[in-house]
């Protein structure tokens, strides 16, 4: 998809592809050919710009056919450069005016329990999103209707659009705040799958009687080397000659 484009969100993508792999093929319950069924966790993408990755994932989920991919990002496609909920199947909500997702979580959250629907709503985010106040009331929210359905999955690959988060604004001890609001907190490498399957699993299973978050320590670019190094990852161009490069990285890196 970023090579169609010769540009792309592909940092965040590469950042978060095992929280993504371990959330549709592990965590969640839903149906590949009823992407409606009303019994189905609901997984939003409160960061939009990371759609590159969630098209990925309802891909290998069955959700998306493989030869819509090379569409990414043109006209008149259904897999906009940032995620659109009436385009594309699999897409919960029109994130991307950050800061958002909690909030829309909390509200399905709290229709999905009065409505007696056991299933869960997992909200992905990223760090800017921690700098948005909106995102705290949402936090307060949770806990104040015990949404015991709710799980929060925070990427932290410390970047933002201008630099290092912690030099924007630094929130600082992430997972002890979440937890100080009434959030069952953990804190985990979001690139060591069975670190992330664990805390997954921990996050669904706990008996908390409120919300829950896992905040992933994430790396930009991960498994690509000579992208793992650039300082400026937010919006990564990457050469023609350097697209079949970076390939071959990635499959010599892949598990047999
Ligand atoms: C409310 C809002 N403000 C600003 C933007 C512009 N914007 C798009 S992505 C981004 C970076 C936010 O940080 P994060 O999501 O952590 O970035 P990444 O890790 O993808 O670099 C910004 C400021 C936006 N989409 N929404
Ligand atoms: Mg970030």
């Amino acid at each position: 998809m970023g090579e169609v484009q010769g540009q792309g969100y592909i940092g965040q993508a590469l950042g978060v592809a095992d929280v993504l792999a371990a959330s549709f093929f592990h965590a969640l319950d839903y149906r590949a050919d009823d992407p409606e069924w009303e019994g189905r966790d609901r997984f939003l993408l409160s960061i939009g710009h990371y759609a590159i990755a969630l098209y990925a994932a309802l891909m290998e989920a069955g959700i998306l056919p493989e030869d819509e991919l090379v569409t990414y990002g043109m006209d008149d496609s259904r897999l906009p450069m940032s995620g659109m909920a009436s385009y594309t199947p699999g897409m919960e909500i029109t994130g991307g005016s950050l800061g958002h997702g909690l909030g829309i979580a909390v509200g399905m959250a709290l229709g999905l329990k009065r409505k007696k629907n056991p299933a869960f709503v997992y909200n992905l985010m990223s760090d800017g999103e921690l700098g948005e106040g909106s995102t705290w009331e949402a936090v307060m929210s949770g806990v104040q209707h015990g949404l015991d359905n709710l799980i929060c999955l925070v990427d932290f690959n410390n970047q933002q659009a201008d630099g290092p988060t912690r030099d924007a604004l630094a929130t600082g001890k992430e997972e002890a705040k979440w937890a100080a609001f009434g959030w069952h907190a953990e804190r985990v490498d979001g690139n060591d799958m069975a670190a992330v399957v664990e805390a997954l699993d921990a996050a669904r299973g706990t008996d908390h009687p409120g919300p829950r978050v896992v905040i992933f320590d994430t790396r930009m670019c991960k498994g690509v080397d000579f992208l793992e190094t650039r300082e400026i990852t937010h919006f990564v161009r990457v050469e023609p000659d350097e697209w079949s490069k970076a390939l071959a990285v990635l499959d010599a890196g892949m598990p047999q």
